[in-house]
């Protein structure tokens, strides 16, 4: 069965000027930004979660959203289906990665063995089509926050059984994820925080939490799964308080942990948001820290606090976000996974097109214009003077450790008062438009 008749062979590239709503106006995989393709720069990826099993189901109403591939009330009928539209869209987008829970791909079965039975078959599926289309995974990783035995948290749960129960799912989504080839796994701690503390012991539940993390990464040295873990900030919702609530908290706990070096950083827009941070902060923290591994591509809506996971159309965005990627040097192993979904208005299929088209389009151009700022370097120059300072005598000896308080007395008796500098703001402000307009 074909599921997007709309589009007959792919989406093709056609330029600035197409007013053709199904091609690519702006993103060109082959096109060279300096030493890469787009493709090579961007590694797309559409998730499974959002884009095939979301119902467009909100508290206030029922599922709107039309899915042929949804139709059939066999379950394991249907993830074969899903899988289909699945590879089917991910061949007609375009993309090189696709990104998956294990609940995503198969449905729970009566118990433990027949959710591991179920998953097993699916996968084994999912690698035939990865073959057929060429299609690759850029990461898996486990639900554990959709089912009710997780509602007190799964790693992080009060008691011992259920971390159980969360330790083995890890064990065969990890196993899943390296039977796909998968560049990474992600951690992302759906119910690992709190509510209240009054019936929370954070100390320990935090603890429990790296045990988990320690756990896994035993297990895939055992199973040889060489591809890159990452945990990934998010600062409430569904708890009131997750554990791993930004960069910078995540951070402290890597190295509190003793998980530096194990593990990087999927780092998603609007969970920046969601922090009261800018996605260039988080991104920004990360990298410095040498633990930028993957993003999650979305945006939120400034005036909704929560994480409505919309597509990302806002140059301003994705230019911040691509000068950080190519201030890295680019992805290793990571890539820019669309985690987002259509309004639930967009009911319908194509939408799903109109929306990845979007996303694309946003990053190619950002990708464009921050290759440019990059390249024309007025804005490294900038700061690169603004602190050029630290570079004299005085500067290098405060910072190597050799100057005392005494020595700053002394400098600033022999000085007198230093001179003000403007931060400039508005000229650099109006130097990235240059660019983006
Ligand atoms: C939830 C979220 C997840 C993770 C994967 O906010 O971002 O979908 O990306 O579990
Ligand atoms: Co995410």
């Amino acid at each position: 069965m074909v599921y997007f008749p709309e589009v007959a062979d792919r989406v093709h590239y056609e330029g600035p000027s197409s007013r053709n709503p199904l091609a690519f106006h702006h993103y060109d995989a082959a096109k060279r930004i300096g030493a890469k393709t787009m493709a090579e720069h961007l590694r797309f990826a559409v998730c499974y979660w959002h884009t095939f099993v979301g119902t467009g189901q909100d508290p206030f109403g029922a599922p709107t959203l039309v899915r042929p591939w949804a139709a059939n009330p066999d379950p394991m009928r249907r993830a074969y289906d899903t899988l289909d539209a699945a590879f089917e869209f991910f061949s007609k987008l375009g993309v090189e990665y696709w990104c998956f829970h294990d609940r995503d791909i198969a449905p729970e079965g009566i118990d433990h063995a027949e959710s591991c039975r179920n998953l097993e078959a699916l996968v084994k599926a999912a690698d035939g089509k990865q073959k057929e289309t060429g299609v690759k995974l850029l990461w898996g990783t486990a639900s554990l926050f959709s089912n009710p035995r997780y509602q007190a948290g799964a790693s992080t749960n009060p008691d011992p059984h259920v971390f159980a129960c969360a330790a083995a799912q890890v064990k065969y989504a990890l196993e899943a994820t390296h039977a796909l080839g998968g560049l990474g796994y992600v951690f992302w701690g759906g119910r690992e925080g709190y509510e209240t503390l009054w019936n929370t012991d954070m100390k320990r539940e935090r603890e429990q939490f790296a045990r988990l993390l320690h756990m896994a990464i035993a297990h895939a040295r055992t199973i040889g799964f060489t591809g890159q873990l990452y945990i990934e900030p998010k600062p409430m919702e569904p708890t009131k308080h997750q554990y791993d609530s930004d960069v910078e908290a995540c951070l402290n706990f890597l190295r509190e942990f003793d998980l530096m070096g194990h593990l990087k950083l999927n780092i998603e827009t609007n969970h920046a948001t969601l922090a009261g941070h800018t996605m260039q902060h988080e991104l920004r923290a990360a990298r410095h820290a040498g633990i930028l591994g993957s993003i999650d591509a979305n945006a939120g809506d400034e005036l909704l606090g929560w994480d409505t996971d919309q597509f990302p159309t806002n140059v301003y965005l994705t230019t911040t976000i691509a000068l950080e990627l190519l201030a890295m040097g680019g992805f290793t192993t990571g890539g820019l996974n669309f985690d987002a979904k259509v309004r639930r208005q967009s009911h319908e299929p194509i939408d799903l097109f109109y929306a990845h088209i979007g996303g694309m389009d946003a990053f190619a151009r950002g990708l464009e214009i921050a290759h440019r700022i990059m390249e024309d370097g007025r804005l490294d120059a900038f700061v690169t003077d603004r602190y050029a300072g630290w570079s004299g005598p005085f500067g290098s000896d405060v910072m190597s450790g050799k100057a005392t308080l005494d020595d700053c007395d002394a400098y600033v008796r022999a000085n007198g008062e230093p001179l003000r500098r403007s931060g400039r703001q508005e000229y650099l402000e109006n130097l990235i438009n240059e660019y983006v307009l």
